[in-house]
Order: C-alpha cells, then structure tokens, then sequence
C-alpha cells in the first residue's frame, strides 16, 4: 500500500530524530495529522497504575537530582539545548505536522525552547537568595532557595513542545525532576522531546532515571499526575474550563499550581497608530496560527476617526491571506486542529451573525486536503457591543473589530471580559501608550505598546490574570515558583536576644 505524503513525512521526519518505531505504532492512542485528517501513528499509552509508578520513581530521581550542585544540573540544560539546536529543523517539522503551524512557526516553537534552555542554563548559577539586615545584633538573616519535588507538566496541542521546555528547563536546574502528561491530540511530538532529553541525559553521563517522563494517556492519567501526594506543583496550560477542574484538587492538597489558560486578549488601534504596522501585527496575531494561540488577537477596539481605512484594509487581507498546507513556503494560515474546533468556530459566529455581527470569511476551503482536514478562511467580525460570544474565547482565527471613540471607554470594555492574558495599543502618543500600561490601563499580564499580543520572548514573565489562572512561566523570576524558599536565621553571638525585644530569662 502506498502511503500518503503526509503519513511518510511523519515516519520519515520521527526516523531522522532518532525516534524507536515502537514509541509510536501499534499503540491505542491514535496519532492524528490536521494537515490531512490522517491517523498518522499509533502510540502506546500508560495506565494509571504505571502513571503512579512513574511519579514514585520521579520522586526518588528527585532525592538524587536535588544534591547536584546547581550550575551542573545547568550543564544537562545546556546539553539539552545543543540537542534541540541539531534538531530544530526535523522538530519543528514534526510540529507542524502534527499541531499543523506552518513550518516558521513550527521551527519557532524550538527556537523558544532554545532560548529557554540558554536562560536556564545562565540561571543555573544565579540562583540567589537575599541576605536581609537583621534586628538583632550578631544575627544574618538570609533566604535560601531550595529544590521543590517532581513538577507535573500539563501541555496544550497548541504548544506542543514549547510549554514543556519553560517549564522542564527551570525545573531541572532548580533541582527537580518533570513529569509531562502532553495533549492527546500532540503525543509524537512530546515522544520526539523525549528522546532528546534522553539523549542529552547520556552524554551527561548518566542521570536518576525518571528525571524527566513522559505519560501519554488520556484524562486519567492527568487526574494521577494532579492528585498524586509527591507532587507539590504542576503546571497546567489549556482551557478555562480545564484550569476549572485542575485548581481546586490541587488547592484541596496544598500543592501549587502554574495554570495558563484562556486569553481572550484586545488591540486598541488609536488615531495616531503607524496603520502599516498595526495592520502587520494585527494580521499574524489574529491569523497567526490559524487563531490558535491562548495569545492569539481576538479583539480589536479602533477609533472612529482611522475605523473606516483600518477596516478596509484588514478586509483586503482577510480575503488574500494564503491558507493551505502548513508545509508550503507560500502559505501562511495552516489547519484548525480538528472537527470540534471547527464546529466550535462556526457556533460561535451564527452567535456573532445573531446579535448584529457582520462576517467576513470563517468559511470551509480547501477540502481537497482532507475529508477531515479543516482549513477556514479566518473571519473578521464587526460587532457593535462586546456580547456574551466576543467575551468568550473561541479558540479559532475569530477577530470581533468594535469602533471607540474615547480611550477610557475602549479600555474599560477591553478589561471588561473574563480573562486577561495579553493585551496592547497601537499609538504613537505616548500620554496613551504610558496609559495603557499604567495601573489604570490593561488588566492583563501582557501589555505591549506597538507589538501584538501574540509571540512573546522567553525572557519576560508568561501568563495572566483572572480566569487565565494567574500563572507565570519562562523568564523574570518565574524560577521561584520551583523551588521552596527557606528562611535561615543565623546567630553567631553568645547570647540569644529575641526577636521584637521579648524578654524570657530563665
Ligand atoms: C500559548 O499559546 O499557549 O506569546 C503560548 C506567544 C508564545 C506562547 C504562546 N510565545 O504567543
């Protein structure tokens, strides 16, 4: 039987990363290419008891890894880097064969996992604690940071690989040991990592085994990683609704949780913006990954006085914009994931049509890729209010465009949703721009002046507030968030005076 181009280009692209054809064939998780619809694997799953006993070895991995001084726990880091550098060409590939970005994106996605490695790496000797001056006299007080446990990573399709790296390069030289429960709809991907670290981990010369394990498996395998005691964080990315179930069980066992979830995030386009490059930005953070981004562009609030041009001219590239297989240089909006997020896309614009909403796009096209294939025509949305269906996140290359005529109203309807991860203005007044930004401006985590809200660097803190779940990956001072901070009072004197000038003479 001949195979289709799509199934040998997997096959083909696992083979050149080094990937054992038992990690993906005749498993029962089927593996499924958005670029065609094609199952394009089968991966063996764990069960629920090889789950548990997954964490259990994670966790003695972790009294072993926790003695290694820091700066080598780095050297594994910077090990892991070199091999995705090697591979970021095949990675990203896979990437975008099975999330379905196109290739740029795809190869991005391991760019940022460089990046972060390279980060952790520096950081691996900058792990540093405050010498803080004391009351007391002959005392130091001082913090030390210290490694935290096994870290449960949960990842998205969307990021298939990404997520996991700022979460597993930090957590590694912090000390500790990472267990990856990825998406169902991404599980090659997350194999093709795998199999980086280990070989990272042999040229390291050997490292605890179960320092860093994968658990392909469906919901209740994630319930595991969630409620299992010996793991005292996890970070979760993926929907609201997931983040809904996810936090309380972790809250009701102490554990800390990283959640990054919905976005719904806005672009204010203002009277003096450069419309050349808001509409540029405007473009990739709307269509940019056929919309699939939790950072991806979903609103935009325009003046009146640049509406009408703004408009027209995202219509122009609204009805251009190439959309095809990922896999061409020329196109530049991949597939959906899959049927649901389609159907998902479409409810949600009868919704837009039904309160007065005027579609542009949002239609099926190329259905010759694939009976279960699906590539949209990215819609554009004018809306007179910010109803129930633009506060909501579809997650789908949906951007809603309301007209504003006065700052503080654009930005109290811009804050007035449910979520708040990423946001930014696009003006060349810096009273606004100083605005926005300021405590009374954007609520969310991200706020950019004259960028989009989407592709953000692995420097900055991630993340946002309210039901995005409040947490924060990749740079600034995320790294506490993996460790434990113990605060040591040293006295170094013959006597022993209280603390707040109590006195206790025995
Ligand atoms: C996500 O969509 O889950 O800022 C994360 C960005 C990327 C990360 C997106 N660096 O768009």
């Amino acid at each position: 039987m001949t195979q289709s181009n799509v199934i040998q280009d997997v096959t083909e692209t696992l083979a050149r990363l080094g990937v054992r054809a038992e990690r993906f064939s005749n498993g029962s998780l089927p593996a499924r290419s958005p670029i065609s619809g094609e199952i394009v694997a089968r991966v063996p799953e764990c069960t629920v008891q090889q789950a548990s006993e997954a964490i259990e070895k994670a966790h003695l991995a972790f009294m072993a890894w926790r003695a290694v001084p820091a700066p080598k726990r780095g050297e594994l880091v910077r090990l892991l880097g070199e091999e995705l550098r090697a591979a970021r060409e095949d990675l990203g590939r896979l990437v975008t064969l099975e999330a379905g970005k196109i290739l740029s994106e795809g190869q991005g996605e391991v760019q940022e996992m460089i990046d972060i490695c390279d980060y952790a790496v520096g950081l691996s000797r900058q792990l540093c604690g405050l010498t803080i001056a004391s009351e007391r006299p002959d005392h130091r007080l001082m913090e030390n940071w210290h490694p935290l446990g096994v870290v449960g990573v949960i990842s998205a399709f969307n990021f298939p690989v990404a997520v996991w790296s700022w979460n597993a390069a930090l957590a590694l030289v912090c000390g500790n040991p990472v267990v990856w429960k990825p998406s169902e709809k991404t599980p090659l991907t997350a194999i093709a990592v795998q199999t980086l670290f280990e070989r990272a981990a042999a040229k390291f010369g050997g490292v605890p085994e179960g320092l860093s394990t994968l658990l392909i498996g469906g919901r209740a395998v994630g319930e595991v990683l969630v409620d299992h005691p010996r793991v005292p964080l996890v970070s979760a990315t993926g929907s609201t609704q997931m983040g809904r179930t996810v936090a309380p069980k972790l809250a009701a066992r102490f554990a800390r949780s990283i959640l990054e979830l919905g976005g719904n995030n806005g672009a204010i386009v203002a009277p003096t913006a450069d419309m050349n490059l808001a509409l540029r930005a405007i473009a990739f953070g709307a269509m940019g990954t056929a919309g699939q981004r939790c950072t991806s562009l979903r609103r935009l609030f325009v003046h009146t006085a640049v509406y009408e041009d703004c408009v027209a001219r995202l219509k122009k590239v609204y009805d251009s914009v190439a959309i095809g297989d990922p896999r061409r240089q020329d196109v530049l909006i991949g597939p959906l994931v899959d049927k649901q997020s389609y159907q998902t896309m479409q409810q949600s614009l009868e919704q837009a049509v039904a309160i007065g909403g005027k579609v542009l796009g949002g239609t099926r096209v190329q259905p010759e890729l694939g009976d279960d294939a699906y590539y949209v025509r990215p819609a554009l949305v004018e809306v007179n209010s910010q109803d129930d269906v633009v506060r909501r996140e579809t997650f789908a290359p949906i951007l809603y465009v309301m007209r504003y005529e006065n700052l503080q109203d654009a930005i109290h309807l811009h804050n007035e949703v449910p979520q708040g991860l990423s946001s930014c203005i696009f003006t060349n007044d810096l009273r606004e721009a100083e605005y926005f930004l300021s405590a009374l401006g954007s609520d969310c985590g991200i706020a950019n002046v004259n960028i989009g809200p989407s592709g953000a660097e692995i420097g900055g803190a991630f993340g946002g507030e309210k039901e995005t779940g409040g947490g924060r990956e990749a740079g600034s001072d995320c790294w506490k968030g993996y460790m434990r901070r113990a605060t040591n009072t040293i006295n170094y004197g013959t006597r022993l005076p209280l603390a707040q000038g109590v006195k206790f003479d025995i």
